[in-house]
C-alpha cells in the first residue's frame, strides 16, 4: 500500500518538479532523494539529500517496565485520589478491564474523558523508594524532531530523570534531571532550558520547572527538543536552514537529538508536602495518561521512506546504500568510502551516492584515471567521501573545490560537480535565451561598465 502511494506521489513530484523549478515549494524538507532531469543525453537522474517525515514514534516502540510487576491491580487494591487522603474509593484491578491500568495506555489514543492511564502499585513499602524505570525501545536510530511531552495524571513526580541511549541500551546517558528542589535530589543548580545558548545547547540540565507537584494543574513535563532547536533557527524556527547546517557540520549536535531508547527514570512520587503521610500511603503512586515522542527513522539522508515490518523499522535506503540506517554502500557500489548525505548546500543538499566498486568495473587499468586513489583518501579524510577534489574529481565550469565537501559553482552552473547549467535543471534554457547573463558586448553589459567607469575612478 505506502509503495504505491509512495510511487504515485514520487511520480506526481517528478513531473511537478519538472515543470516548476527553481526551487521546490518546500525548500530544505529533504523529502526527494532524486528527479529526473533533462539533459543532452537526455533523462537523467539527478540525486540529492533525503528524509523520512517526521512522525509519532510511539506508534512503533517496545515498552518495558522495571520492576516488571510494578503496574497496580494484581493483587487488586484501593488508592486514594491525590489531593484527598478520605477519598480511596478508587480501584485497580489488573483483571478487570475496566479497572485495570496497563502501561498500553500510556501510548493510546488520547482526547476521551476520562483519560486512560498506566498506574503503578502504591507506596506501601514506604520508606523504601518506589521507583519506577519505563523503557521505550525503537531497534532503530531515530531522530527527535519535537518535544518529548509526558502527562502525569496524580501529580509530577518529586524526582525524576531522563535517559536515553544510542546503543540500542547497552549504554544510557541522562538527557534531563526532574526535581522539585534539585539541589537537594540531585546535586545540581535548578536551570531552565531558557538559560541555555548556542554554546551551552548540550548542557544536561537539572529543571524545577515541571515538578511543582500535584498543587499546580499541570500535569505535563516536556523535554524542550523545540526551544533547544529555537538557538539555531530563531524562535519560530523559521531559519531551519541554519539548523541544518548546524547539523551537518556537528556531528555531537546531530547525536544529541538521536536515540535508540529512552527511559523514564521515575525516583520520587509526587509528595506534594514536606512529610509523606504514612498513614497513608495510599496516596502515593505514578501515573501516566500520555507520552508523546515525535521524530523520524535517522537514514543519514539517503531514504524518505521508512517501513515498519516485522514490528522493526527499517530505512528503504536510495542512492546505492543499505543496511538498516542506509550506514553503508551497497555490494559493488564500494567505488568510495560511504559518506551520509549532506543538508548542504540548502535546498536541496548533496547525496554523496555510493558508485560502483573497481571490480564492477571490469578494466582495472582504466579505473586509475577515472576514479580518485581510494587508500589516500581513506588515509587524508576518514570520515567523509571526497564530492571534489583537485586530481580527478575536478569541479566543472569554473567550479572551485571547498574542503573537498562540495562544488562552489558560478550562478549560472549547479550539480554536485557544476556540471549542470542551471537553467537546464528549470528547463528554461530555451533558444531565446532573454532569461540569461547577457553577453559580452550586448548593450545591457556595456551600460553597466560605462556606469561603473564614471561612478567609481576609485576602481582603475
Ligand atoms: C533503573 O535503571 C537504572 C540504570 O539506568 C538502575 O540503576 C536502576 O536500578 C533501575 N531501577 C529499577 C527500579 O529497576
Ligand atoms: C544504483 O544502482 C543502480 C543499478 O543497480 C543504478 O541504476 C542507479 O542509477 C544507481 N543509483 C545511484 C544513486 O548511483
Ligand atoms: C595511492 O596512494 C598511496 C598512498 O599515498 C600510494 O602508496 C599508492 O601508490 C597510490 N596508488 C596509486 C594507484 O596511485
Ligand atoms: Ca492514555
Amino acid at each position: 500500500m505506502y509503495l504505491s502511494r509512495f510511487l504515485s506521489i514520487h511520480a506526481l513530484w517528478v513531473t511537478v518538479s519538472s515543470v516548476m523549478q527553481p526551487y521546490p515549494l518546500v525548500w530544505g524538507h529533504y523529502d526527494v532523494c532524486k528527479t529526473q532531469i533533462y539533459t543532452e543525453e537526455g533523462k537523467v537522474w539527478d540525486y540529492m539529500a533525503c528524509q523520512p517525515e517526521s512522525t509519532d514514534m510511539t506508534k512503533y516502540l517496545k515498552v518495558k517496565l522495571d520492576p516488571p510487576d510494578i503496574t497496580c491491580g494484581d493483587p487488586p487494591e484501593t488508592f486514594c485520589a491525590m489531593g484527598n487522603p478520605y477519598m480511596c474509593n478508587n480501584e485497580c484491578d489488573a483483571s478487570t478491564p475496566e479497572l485495570a491500568h496497563p502501561p498500553e495506555l500510556m501510548f493510546d489514543f488520547e482526547g476521551r474523558h476520562p483519560s486512560t492511564f498506566w498506574q503503578s502499585a502504591t507506596w506501601k513499602e514506604y520508606p523504601k523508594p518506589l521507583q519506577v524505570n519505563i523503557t521505550l525501545s525503537w531497534s532503530k536510530t531515530i531522530e527527535l524532531t519535537d518535544n518529548i511531552v509526558i502527562t502525569f495524571e496524580s501529580g509530577r513526580p518529586d524526582q525524576m530523570i531522563l535517559e536515553k541511549s544510542l546503543d540500542y541500551g547497552r549504554t544510557w546517558q541522562p538527557y534531563q534531571y526532574y526535581a522539585t528542589d534539585c539541589l537537594d535530589a540531585f546535586h545540581m543548580d535548578p536551570k531552565s532550558v531558557k538559560d541555555l545558548s548556542q554554546r551551552t545547547v548540550l548542557e544536561i540540565i537539572c529543571t524545577e520547572e515541571y515538578s511543582t507537584g500535584y498543587m499546580t494543574n499541570s500535569k505535563i513535563i516536556h523535554f524542550e527538543i523545540k526551544d533547544r532547536f529555537a538557538f539555531f533557527a530563531g524562535p519560530w524556527l523559521r531559519n531551519m536552514a541554519s539548523l541544518y547546517g548546524q547539523l551537518d557540520t556537528t556531528k555531537k549536535l546531530r547525536d544529541f537529538f538521536t536515540v535508540t531508547d529512552l527511559r523514564i527514570r521515575l525516583l520520587r512520587p509526587a509528595v506534594g508536602e514536606i512529610f509523606v503521610d504514612e498513614l497513608h500511603l495510599a496516596r502515593y503512586f505514578y501515573a501516566i495518561s500520555d507520552i508523546k515522542v515525535h521524530g523520524r527513522c535517522k537514514c543519514n539522508l539517503h531514504a524518505t521512506v521508512c517501513v515498519y515490518d516485522n514490528s522493526k523499522l527499517t530505512c528503504e535506503c536510495e542512492h546505492n546504500t543499505t543496511g538498516p540506517d542506509c550506514g553503508k554502500c551497497k555490494k559493488n557500489y564500494q567505488g568510495r568510502p560511504w559518506s551520509p548525505g549532506s543538508y548542504l548546500p540548502i535546498p536541496k543538499g548533496t547525496a554523496n551516492t555510493c558508485i560502483p566498486s573497481i571490480s564492477s568495473i571490469g578494466n582495472p587499468p582504466k579505473f586509475n584515471r577515472i576514479w580518485p586513489n581510494i587508500s589516500s583518501l581513506e588515509v587524508s579524510n576518514p570520515k567523509q567521501a571526497n564530492v571534489c577534489d583537485n586530481e580527478l574529481l575536478h569541479c566543472q565550469n569554473g567550479g572551485t573545490c571547498h574542503n573537498n565537501v562540495r562544488c562552489l559553482c558560478p550562478a549560472a552552473y549547479t550539480g554536485i560537480l557544476c556540471e549542470k547549467l542551471r537553467c537546464e535543471e528549470a528547463g528554461s534554457c530555451g533558444s531565446d535565451s532573454g532569461h540569461g547573463a547577457p553577453p559580452p558586448g550586448s548593450p545591457a553589459l556595456l551600460l553597466l561598465t560605462a556606469l561603473l567607469g564614471t561612478a567609481s575612478p576609485l576602481l582603475v
